[in-house]
């Protein structure tokens, strides 16, 4: 190949490698220090340290990265494209430095520039466009396509604020504040200010001919790339994320401003600029908000135009754009994808319905992950004209439905009534190549109750399972990096080993036998918890007692999740420790239960949960009869950061939803990953952990999926009350209300969706509950037991690396293969 301009030898002795050795680390960090901050090292802070050394790091990963694009695009493989409107990155420097295997020679630089590496690592802000399970799973998938090699992207909005900051009033409320993570600079981004696509809303569609149409007027804004760099463990594959900030199309009104209307002038600019300001703050539910809908199209319209346009780069027919595509739908919300590729297949390239039809089901697979969302038809009509008449004419064009008028009214992509609904998840369905769920009895679940009609008519092969999984370089290597050392030293292999292939942590089973193990496993669970001792310490200035057993639930706040049950418990063991006596106390087995997470800022009974929970903590934590024994944390403003602490420390945590609700849950699993044991429902992915550690490592409770339905049933038309019920759980709710821990008559709504239809089922599974918990504090007291089962735990997580759920997308979804860049390969 001729060397494009200029001389070769020039060039060549000009271009950096990747920054490997410690005095060319320090050489790029001080002259980031110098020039990129303009600070100087007198009045250099651990601020400007972490900002100067993420820039080092960062000109690393865009080596690495600008190598492995150029390799892609040489190598023409069919790609994936992950849609997801939530990426939950969490912090970077840790994780780049661990990936690249530059973390020691980093940490002898910094040391030698006189600073603390891990105080730098803690000046970052988490990346926190996420709400929670779905966002951290699409973050967790990108580390594990780059590190197995494989060419995917993935596409989302770059919020100015992700997930709003959670504060705890005193009398326990949760308040909000916005997140303006970036407001220190962010260098983990590349702006692409040349990338930019243009993306309508509103006007006018106007038929023509053979099902297309010309869509005009109404408003157009401009959608502008940043690239994210994803580097893989342990290779030079560096993977892109690509996130879109909307931005006017053209800078202002200048008519209206000569006019002298000023407001005038920046409204539509405003406007433009609103779409991608914040991230929606709600898990599981939609409302049918017309810029939570914007979002969605100005994301989907500008990823499918970058995806074509790199199709096209290619110069193959369009027909062949499956071979080379594959596009992912993180739950409903990338559904217009699916009419927006219609409308660009048939108005831009003219391709006939069928032909386009064709294309557009064999290109997007789609993952359920929890129930329906919706959206009204008049305000689609208004906001995205063209794409309600393709979705009408996929309704009428592709009537392939046959049977019954119920079963059609069900399978339609219109939902009639007032007004009508488009229910993104038949569109998605339809118009998919294949649709999976995110644990077996998730799977099982949508196969036989929400797409029960659709297996019917496609044939059951359309609807698979892919276990959701979890990065074990972050959540074991970078988070617990004492069991991490312990584990490489036993296992004698190579670190990058076990972390690549997580099934050789079986080679510890023989270890859970020797005492000498036990004792580092046992030690490196002691370091944990004083760690998050010290946290609590120095975040809400209490001591926490290390000794005590450490039991942990946090996730968002959800009334399906059931922290009410959790609470409750807490009270029904508090009240039983104040009636023994102090001698007996002392043969109970002392407890510390963590709490944290976030209520959507509209989602009353779950903020009323919280604020239980703190208020329950305040009574408790300062009772001199029982403190010794049971003390609560509610820990505010819940992250991935704040979860890397957490976990480590845990010796049990709760995955306690109502049977048949948690799709899946991922946090389980890495808790489990650390050592941590589990007490939960037959619900989600417990099940599948449950088989692979065996159950009698993991403490089960509480009625099962197919019984739910049947309780509910019995709540409405014969209701039990609570006293006859759950005598326990009734004297708990007593207390409550009688304000022990403050005002009852605050708690009154939060009581009262347990004591009337109670469609959680706390008062069917409260007893088992309370007897999985002393089942607990019998296996923690035989010590040795307990580390055995822990170490066991661990030793089986292998299934739930995301390498291995990767690995199935990759397979029997998208048809990749890993395209690896050999050291000098570009
Ligand atoms: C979720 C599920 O609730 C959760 O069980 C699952 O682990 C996660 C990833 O698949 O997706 N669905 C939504 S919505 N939020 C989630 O966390």
């Amino acid at each position: 190949e001729k060397w494009p301009r200029g001389d070769e030898k020039t060039w060549k002795d000009a271009i950096r490698g990747v920054a490997s050795d410690t005095p060319t680390i320090t050489k790029s960090i001080v002259n980031h220090v110098q020039t990129s901050l303009a600070r100087q090292p007198h009045n250099l802070d651990d601020l400007g340290a972490y900002q100067a050394s993420a820039l080092s790091v960062r000109d690393n990963l865009i080596v690495n990265w600008n190598e492995t694009q150029l390799h892609y695009t040489r190598k023409a493989p069919k790609r994936a494209y992950y849609l997801s409107l939530e990426f939950l990155m969490g912090r970077t420097l840790d994780n780049a430095l661990l990936n690249l295997g530059l973390k020691n020679k980093y940490n002898d630089s910094i040391t030698g520039l006189g600073f603390n590496l891990e105080d730098l690592i803690d000046k970052e802000r988490d990346a926190a466009l996420g709400n929670g399970g779905l966002g951290r799973l699409a973050a967790c998938y990108l580390d594990s396509s780059a590190s197995q090699e494989l060419p995917v992207w993935g596409y989302g909005l770059r919020y100015k604020y992700g997930i709003f900051q959670q504060l705890i009033a005193p009398d326990g409320q949760q308040l909000e504040a916005p997140d303006p993570w970036l407001d220190n600079q962010n260098p983990w981004e590349l702006p692409r200010l040349d990338v930019t696509y243009e993306v309508r809303f509103y006007g006018h569609a106007e038929r023509t001919e053979n099902g297309r149409a010309i869509w005009s007027g109404g408003q157009e804004v401009l959608a502008v790339a940043y690239d994210v760099m994803i580097p893989g463990y342990d290779t030079k594959n560096t993977n892109n994320l690509r996130l879109w900030e909307s931005k006017p199309k053209r800078g202002f009104d200048l008519n209206s401003f000569n006019a002298g209307n000023y407001e005038q002038a920046v409204e539509s600019s405003n406007s433009a600029a609103a779409i991608t300001a914040v991230l929606y703050p709600n898990d599981h539910t939609t409302f049918g908000k017309e810029l939570r809908l914007k979002q969605q199209y100005f994301w989907t319209a500008a990823s499918l135009a970058d995806i074509m346009r790199r199709f096209k780069n290619m110069e193959k027919p369009i027909s062949e754009f499956p071979d080379y595509v594959a596009i992912q739908l993180n739950d409903t919300h990338p559904t217009l994808a699916i009419p927006e590729l219609m409308r660009v297949l048939l108005d831009d390239e003219e391709l006939s319905w069928a032909e386009a039809w064709q294309i557009t089901t064999n290109t997007f697979f789609f993952t359920n992950h929890t129930v329906l969302p919706k959206w009204p038809i008049p305000l689609m009509e208004q906001l995205l004209p063209r794409h309600m008449q393709i979705i009408y004419d996929i309704v009428t064009v592709e009537k392939q439905f046959p049977g019954d008028r119920d079963r059609l009214a069900r399978m339609s992509i219109i939902e009639e009534g007032i007004p009508k609904q488009v229910r993104m998840a038949n569109l998605a369905c339809i118009g998919s190549r294949k649709v999976n769920g995110v644990a077996e009895l998730h799977s099982e679940l949508v196969r036989t109750t929400i797409m029960k009609d659709f297996v019917e008519h496609y044939g059951v092969s359309k609807f698979g399972n892919v276990t959701n999984g979890i990065t074990p370089r972050r959540w074991l290597d970078q988070c617990n990096p004492g069991l991490s050392t312990l584990i490489t030293e036993s296992l004698k292999i190579p670190k990058a080993a076990w972390l690549k292939d997580l099934y050789k942590l079986e080679g510890l089973l023989p270890f859970a036998e020797k005492a000498d193990f036990q004792k580092r496993w046992a030690a490196v669970k002691l370091s944990n918890k004083r760690r998050l001792a010290h946290y609590v310490e120095t975040t809400l200035g209490v001591s926490v007692n290390t000794a005590a057993m450490f039991d942990v639930q946090i996730k968002r706040l959800h009334e399906y999740k059931r922290q009410s049950l959790n609470i409750l418990g807490v009270i029904h063991r508090y009240l039983l420790l104040k009636t023994l006596t102090p001698a007996q106390r002392k043969k109970v087995v002392p407890k510390v239960v963590f709490f944290a997470g976030k209520a959507a800022p509209g989602y009353f009974i779950a903020k009323l949960i919280i604020r239980l929970i703190v208020n329950v903590a305040r009574v408790l934590n300062s009772d001199p009869d029982t403190k010794e024994y049971l003390t609560v944390f509610f820990l505010p403003d819940y992250s991935v950061s704040l979860a890397e602490i957490l976990i480590p420390a845990s010796d049990i945590s709760q995955h306690i939803s109502t049977a048949g609700t948690e799709a899946s849950g991922t946090s389980n699993m890495k808790f489990c990953l650390n050592g941590g044991l589990l007490v939960g429902t037959v619900d989600g992915a417990n099940i599948e952990i449950a088989e692979e550690v065996g159950e009698s490592n993991v403490f089960f409770f509480g009625h099962l999926t197919p019984a739910v339905e049947d309780l509910r049933y019995q709540h409405l038309y014969h209701p039990v009350p609570v006293e006859q019920k759950s005598p326990a759980l009734a004297a708990v709710l007593n207390e409550v209300s009688a304000g022990r821990f403050g005002d009852g008559g605050v708690y009154e709504p939060l009581l009262n969706t347990i004591r009337q239809h109670d469609y959680y089922l706390l008062t069917d599974d409260f007893d088992s509950y309370i007897r999985a918990l002393d089942m607990v504090d019998e296996a923690y007291q035989d010590r040795t037991e307990w580390i055995k089962k822990s170490i066991r735990t661990t030793a089986k997580m292998g299934k739930f690396s995301s390498d291995r759920a990767i690995q199935d997308y990759a397979q029997e979804y998208w048809n990749i293969e890993s395209t690896k860049l050999e050291n000098g390969t570009a």
